[in-house]
């Protein structure tokens, strides 16, 4: 049954895109509900949003009293913070399970195109290939590519599988950084120990000490960080190409009346990569044709739309709150979605349009949508049926399309490689030019902006607002996931955006020709900020960790499990992380002053939260002032 909000809300207060909002005005006149309305209609549970109750075992479920969070425990005398801890340590296993899952997906299909099993993917970037092999030990000199694939395949199955010593990646990181996390015990082994080791020991009658499982809660973040995630980045840029900067229109704008419109939305590249070898095919085009299109129309949404629009430059249609109203449109002809992030609530408004969805993957299946699953060894079996499908839906097209007239352009594919090209060569004799930028004080500090849409607040505003206020106080912006398609759609994602930038940042932004906003990818491409981290850390002048660093991240309107183990493994690596929205703990607990103070206190980076985008900058400003202050660069 649907859930229907007390009082209808005023769409200008639901999202600030006007191509969602258009939608959104559609969807309520056609009696179609999406995740706004639900979200409007569904408070959230108070005492689960303070993380005060307990469903690990069947003496319970037990819930706390977050006004008086000491004052009870959970039947089996758990006290709050051992509740907050398990409960946190879970979300975190589970984002850590699904960033790993995906890379290991990636390791999967790049053994069998080393070993000539799959023959529709070949190794694009052997430069990455041979530099990585090197970076982890592997002996490249007078090798054949094949056998240096094999052994690097070989090393990075350790990201997942190892039971003992550090993960292939850990070679990566500031040697200052590396020694503090041995010191607390919490190199990451494989991620499959980590994630085991961290369910495990927040069953009933476990690890009751929060100050004992935030040791395992970064281990096993780390192990997504530094392991599974960035396994999945540098496997995609060897398998499909490093992105470098291009030019791309993003927004519901790019879907096309006249022409088959295919979207691909999830996390994983290859369905994309063989999709566009479907629309591309000689037969399917002419058969579009013959429907009456004048071509077919491939454009993206979510991560699997970042990765593909910083590689090949294609479209992209939006972030995670518009997956819903864009098939409002009436003019998606089929919706194709692999892994994660993909809502259920898809699949009855694509019933209302008769738009084809349909699942690809086994690992995650819809209920009512059709299910055509992807062979690695022969994808193009599935992508190109998924194109029929389109076809014959565009063929026999039964509703009214209307297409916001909304195209955002701008620059995007900003890999750690070109920002180490752009702003790393060495004209000046000591540092780097970021570095040079940072310490001279042109630039005050980077920031990560990143992370998802949330329709418990006003989808971009946050991204939007926070981004502008910190560009403004020249502070360098790089980003990942659906926040980067709100800055693209929002504008400043284009060089001309520096004149929204401080004084300082504009200069260098005119001198190099580049945005202010660097849109780096996908979710998982979020490892390509922590290397440049190391990369600043290595090239010197701006002290010996990551945690010493002038730089800071926001996940303003996150709303997924991954991206508590993304904050997760920011912070252990050295990074303050604010999230927004809200956050999953009872205020003034001792867990809370651990996230928020004690892991800084550890030699960390530290959690902080505030809903509001100026706030949020103003607490990630003063962070940047404070690294700046202790390396002595304050102007
Ligand atoms: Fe309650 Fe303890 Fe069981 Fe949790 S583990 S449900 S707090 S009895
Ligand atoms: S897709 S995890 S909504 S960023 Fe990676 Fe967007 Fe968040 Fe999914």
């Amino acid at each position: 049954k649907a859930l229907k909000p007390k009082k209808e809300i005023e769409l200008k207060d639901l999202t600030i895109c006007d191509a969602t909002q258009q939608m959104l005005a559609k969807a309520r006149r056609d009696g179609v509900e999406t995740q706004f309305d639900r979200a409007a209609g569904m408070k959230a549970c108070p005492i689960g949003a303070d993380s005060a109750c307990c469903k690990h075992c069947f003496m319970g479920p037990c819930r706390l009293n977050a006004k008086d969070p000491y004052g009870k425990v959970g039947v089996c005398g758990a006290n709050i913070d051992a509740i907050q801890a398990r409960n946190f340590g879970r979300m975190v296993a589970t984002g850590t399970a699904c960033h790993n899952d995906h890379g290991m997906a990636m390791l999967d299909i790049f053994r069998d195109v080393v070993q000539g099993k799959i023959k529709d993917y070949r190794i694009k970037d052997v430069n990455k290939l041979v530099s990585i092999s090197k970076e982890i030990g592997i002996e490249t000199e007078d090798r054949s590519v094949q056998d240096i694939a094999m052994d690097l395949y070989h090393e990075l199955e350790k990201t997942y599988t190892q039971v003992e010593g550090e993960l292939p990646f850990a070679k990566r990181v500031p040697p200052k950084t590396l020694e503090m996390w041995r010191k607390h015990g919490i190199v990451p082994r494989g991620a499959m120990r980590e994630i085991m080791e961290m369910m495990s020991r927040t069953h009933i009658g476990m690890d009751q000490d929060h100050t004992n499982l935030i040791k395992q809660i970064c281990r096993t973040a780390l192990a997504d960080g530094w392991g599974g995630s960035m396994v999945a980045t540098e496997i995609s840029d060897i398998l499909f190409g490093t992105p470098s900067p291009v030019s791309v229109e993003v927004n519901m704008g790019v879907l096309k009346e006249d022409h088959v419109n295919v979207i691909v939305h999830g996390h994983e590249p290859n369905l994309f990569e063989s999709m566009l070898a479907s629309v591309n095919a000689p037969s399917l085009l002419e058969s579009a044709n013959e429907a009456g299109a004048k071509g077919i129309n491939l454009v993206g949404m979510c991560c699997s739309g970042a990765e593909v629009m910083s590689r090949h430059g294609i479209p992209h249609a939006g972030n995670f709150s518009s997956t819903e109203p864009i098939l409002v449109t009436g003019a998606v002809d089929a919706m194709a979605v692999d892994v994660q992030c993909i809502q259920q609530g898809l699949v009855k408004v694509a019933e209302c349009y008769e738009t084809e969805l349909i699942t690809t993957n086994p690992r995650c299946h819809l209920e009512g949508a059709t299910h055509i699953e992807l062979d690695e060894h022969n994808p193009q079996k599935c992508t190109d049926e998924i194109v029929i499908r389109a076809i014959s839906r565009f063929k026999n097209r039964k509703f009214p399309v209307e297409i916001p007239k909304k195209v955002g352009i701008g620059v995007h594919g900003f890999s750690h490689e070109y920002i180490n090209y752009m702003l790393g060569g060495s004209f000046r004799a000591s540092y780097t030019p970021l570095n040079e930028n940072i310490i001279n004080g042109r630039i005050r500090g980077v920031a990560g902006v990143v992370g998802c849409t949330n329709p418990r607040v006003k989808q971009d505003y946050v991204h939007v607002e926070l981004v502008r206020e910190l560009i403004k106080n020249d502070v360098l912006v790089v980003q990942t996931g659906c926040s980067q398609i709100a800055l693209a759609k929002a504008g400043l994602t284009s060089p001309e955006a520096a004149a929204l930038a401080g004084p300082g940042l504009a200069e260098v932004c005119e001198t190099v020709g580049m945005p202010p906003v660097l849109g780096l990818g996908s979710c998982v491409d979020n490892t390509r900020i922590l290397i440049a981290c190391s990369e600043m850390v290595r090239t010197g002048g701006l002290g010996d960790s990551i945690a010493d660093l002038p730089v800071a991240g926001a996940a303003p309107e996150y709303m997924s499990e991954k991206a508590i183990a993304i904050g997760q493994y920011f912070v252990a690596s050295g990074v303050y992380t604010v999230f927004g929205v809200t956050f999953p703990v009872t205020k003034g607990t001792n867990f809370e002053k651990l996230l928020f103070e004690g892991l800084e206190e550890m030699g960390m980076g530290k959690w902080g939260f505030n809903p509001d985008p100026h706030e949020m900058a103003r607490m990630m400003i003063a962070h940047i002032d404070k690294k700046r202050q202790a390396l002595g660069i304050d102007k």
